[in-house]
Order: C-alpha cells, then structure tokens, then sequence
C-alpha cells in the first residue's frame, strides 16, 4: 500500500474511532493490528455505515426495548369490521376492478431465518402441501398466476430477502423457471441489516475484522421497498396497492379481491393500511393482537402484551382482546413511500438470542451455551398506528391460516398440511362432491391437494370439469 493510501486509511480510522468511542464502541477496532489493510478497509466501511445514532437509545441499554406494561397506557379491544360484510359482493366486485387495471402486486416478506422449523435453506422452499410436497413458494406463484388469469390483469411479487439467503432464494426461483410467472414480473430484493448486542449494549464481532450482524425485522421493509427501487419501479408501473403477506403460510389468499375492496372503498377505511385477524385459539396463542391505545389502533406482539390483558375474558367467556393478527395485509403505495420519505424508522424490539461472537479483548471466539445477545428488530406492524384510519377485518382461520412455523406441534407443516386437505374438502363438499368424514370428530378420512391453479375458492372450483362425485376413504386426490 503506497503511503498516501496508508495515511489515508489512517486519517479515516481516526475519524471512526472518535465516532465509535463517542458512543462506547471503541472496542470494535480492537483486533485492528490482527487485520491485514484489505480487512481494515473492510471493517471502517461496516463501522461507517453503522446507524450509532438511531442505536444509541438502544446500546445504552437494551432492555429500555421491552415495554413495560405501564407504558402501554389504557389498551381496548381493536374496532373490527366483521367477516362477511353486507355489500360484499360489491366490495368484491371494486376489488376485482383494481387487479383487473393492473393496480395490485403482491408483496412477501422472506428474509426470516426459519431457525424453530429446522430448515436449513429459505423458509419458502420448504416442501408444504399434503401430497406433491409443493414448496410454499410455488403455491404462492401459482395463486398469482391463477389471479392473472381470473381477473386478467398483471399481479406482480415482490419478494424481501436478506443477505442470510438472498442467493438461495434467486437460485431457487430460476432453478424453477419463476414458475411460469415470467422472471420480469419478480422482483427479489433485500432488506437492512442490524448490529447484534451483548445484553450490556456492546456491538459484536462475527470475525476480528467483522461486525455481527442480523436481519432488520420485516419492518425493514419499508426502508427496503424504497432503496431497492421498488417503489420507484411500483409508480411508474402504475402499481398503488400492496397485497402483504408472509412466506409460511399457504393458505394465503393472496390476491383477494374482497379485503382489496375493503381497504380502498369501506368508509372506516382510509385505504392507508388495512389487515386480516382471527379469532385467537386461546390466550396463549403467539399471534400479536389488534388492539386499540387511545384513538390509535396498534398490534401488541404476544411477547409484549401482559398476560392479565392476554387472558382477561369477557362475560361470554370469550378473549377481550381476541383480535389476533395473521400477518395479511394491504397497504397502499403512498403511505409507504410517505413512512419512507419522512424517514421513519419503525421502533426497534429486542429479541433474546444465542450469538456466536469474538471477544474483542482475547480475540478468542466465544460460542455460548445461553443468549448472549439481544438482536433488534423492527416490525412492519408498527406502522399501523401511523396510518390515518385503518381497516381491521376479520376472516377465518380455516380458510386462510395454517402457518408452518414449528418442526412438530402447533403450526408445523403436519398441522398445515392437514388444514389444506380440509380446506379442500370443505369446497369439494360444497361442489357436491361426497367426502369420508370420521364419525367421531367429523374431521376428513382423506387426503386433498387442490392447486389454486384448478380454482382459487369453491365457487371457481365448482365451474371445474371432471370432478369426483365421491372421494373414497383412505385415498389421495390431486386437483
Ligand atoms: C408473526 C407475527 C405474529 C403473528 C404471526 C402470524 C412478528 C414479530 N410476529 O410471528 O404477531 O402475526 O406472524 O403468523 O411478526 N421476516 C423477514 N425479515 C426479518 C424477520 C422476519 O422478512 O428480518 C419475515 C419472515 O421471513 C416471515 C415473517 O417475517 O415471513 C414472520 O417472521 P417471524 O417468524 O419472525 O414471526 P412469527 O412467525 O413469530
């Protein structure tokens, strides 16, 4: 390295030294003397693009992030617009209107790590229907295409990664030949990271000359969707309308046209934001809930919401605060290039978590046996109290959510594999179609796999030719 270059590093590791002591991360240059000047340009440029500022409540001292229950002031039960909503049908037919002028696109958030369900690739590859094993991402293609299809307009995807399995994910996608959707309407982009904390604030090293970073929570999104060019890209395709929704659940109706209509035409709707809820199973599901905090609505995550508020019941027996989010909603362009433009960084939560680190003093790899260190995230749901008058409408649980999330037990891919079956059964039977049925519990003594590519709800099915008449017992029927 000729001198200059030298003494131009010098001058810049100065300038980020006095920047990280400022904030009591001096000892992220403690290992400088191990790095040859490749790594050390390598490591100021990670430091340099470190966010200290907006982290320094957050470092000082990590569990400011939890909020205390007397923080959450008085917290009401959520205003939901019920399941079937008078004029539906009109609602439905508007909604069918916007995809038609090709005004919606599809937007997945799939840059999770997927660590409870053990599977070491993207989480969207993950085998989820009951017979051909379709992985969670082809279902969610073929739901789209069947949209284009039905309501002959272009419903584009876009897909947040991040750096954890950005790759796989593309390699996946063209591996597959974008499932027939046409590689120019898929747009795989990644989301921010963040620093991952020791408990006491400190910013951690992956490597002697790297920062431990960790995905910035599907809160990034909004960040993301605006630096990739997504949004850009959405305006001038004359997108304005984002249909939300998560990589692990395949009952995802993806492009609704009736929740569309809602957002945009309901008069509680100020088509800012809206979003889908269900009854929660009980009290300890681990689903956020839609609550009310003032005249604001807001989700409390299961995580933050006291367990006296979780449990409380009404005189019916039934949840207070029985409003559980699934994670499926519509926002509009606009809101979400005004969040972006004021450069609104959504809160940041903290998660407890096993990180593998070195210590700056020893330079000494450290892999603990307990979290260790706190990981923060922004959730995407905490926009909603930013909008202006947002939807809450409530669906049902049967039709649209099975989520894999667990290896085994509730929410794994036995559960969800089971409810796609019975879903499927459910539309046959209305089709007419006879179904085995356990005398006892009446649940289905059969296994269906319906693609959204043979009909996208019951009606559509019904119009389809060469349907059984009945399903034997004990069989596996592919639709
Ligand atoms: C989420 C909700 C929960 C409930 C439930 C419904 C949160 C914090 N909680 O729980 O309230 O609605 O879903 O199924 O969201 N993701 C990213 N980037 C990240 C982190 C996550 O894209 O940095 C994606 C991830 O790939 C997945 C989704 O966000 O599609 C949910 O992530 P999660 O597994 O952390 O949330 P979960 O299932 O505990």
């Amino acid at each position: 390295m000729s001198p200059t270059t030298d003494s131009v590093l010098e001058a810049t590791k100065r300038r980020i030294r006095d920047h990280l002591e400022a904030f009591g991360q001096g000892h992220l240059l403690a290992l400088w003397a191990k790095l040859n000047d490749v790594e050390r340009a390598a490591l100021l440029k990670q430091c340099d693009e470190l966010p200290l500022q907006s982290l320094a409540s957050a470092m000082a001292d990590p569990d400011t992030l939890s909020p205390r229950a007397a923080d959450l002031g008085t917290i009401e039960p959520a205003v939901v617009v019920a399941h079937t909503p008078p004029d539906g049908a009109a609602y439905r037919a508007k909604g069918e209107l916007m995809i038609a002028t090709g005004r919606v696109a599809c937007f997945t958030v799939a840059g999770g790590q997927g660590t409870r369900l053990g599977w070491d690739a993207p989480k969207g590859t993950f085998p989820a229907t009951p017979i051909e094993g379709k992985s969670l991402f082809q279902v969610f293609a073929e739901s789209i295409l069947a949209s284009r299809r039905r309501y002959h307009g272009m419903v584009r995807w876009y897909i947040m990664t991040s750096p954890l399995n950005h790759l796989d994910t593309v390699r996946f996608f063209e591996a597959h030949s974008w499932f027939g959707l046409g590689s120019d309407t898929v747009r795989v982009f990644m989301q921010g990271t963040l620093p991952s904390l020791s408990r006491d604030g400190k910013i951690l090293l992956s490597g002697p000359g790297t920062i431990a970073l960790n995905p910035d929570g599907h809160g990034g999104a909004v960040r993301a969707l605006a630096a990739s060019g997504a949004l850009a890209e959405m305006h001038t395709l004359g997108i304005d309308t984002l249909s939300y929704f998560q990589v692990d659940n395949p009952l995802v109706d993806a492009v609704d046209p009736l929740f569309l209509g809602l957002h945009e035409f309901h008069p509680q709707s100020s088509a800012e934001v809206s979003s889908k809820v269900v009854a929660k199973r009980d009290a300890s599901e681990k689903v956020g809930v839609f609550c009310r905090r003032g005249k604001r609505t807001v989700v409390l995550e299961y995580t933050d919401l006291p367990r006296d508020l979780a449990e409380a019941t009404r005189g019916d027996g039934g949840l207070v605060h029985w409003a559980g989010s699934i994670a499926i909603h519509v926002f509009s362009r606009t809101f979400l290039e005004r969040l972006a433009g004021e450069g609104e960084r959504l809160p940041l939560h903290r998660a407890l978590k096993r990180v593998a680190h070195i210590d700056p003093a020893s330079g000494v790899l450290v892999e603990p046996t307990h979290a260790n260190a706190v990981k923060l995230e922004a959730f995407i749901f905490d926009a909603i109290p930013l909008a202006e008058s947002p939807l809450v409408y409530e669906t049902r649980r049967d039709e649209e959510f099975a989520p894999i999330k667990n290896a085994t037990g509730e929410d794994s891919p036995e559960t969800s594999r089971r409810a796609q079956s019975e879903r499927a059964g459910r539309w046959l039977e209305r089709c007419g179609v006879r179904i085995p049925r356990s005398k006892e519990d009446g649940t289905l003594e059969a296994t269906i796999e319906l693609s959204p590519l043979t009909a996208l709800d019951a009606e559509a099915l019904s119009h389809c030719p060469g349907l059984p008449c009945v399903v034997e017992a004990a069989s596996s029927v592919l639709l």
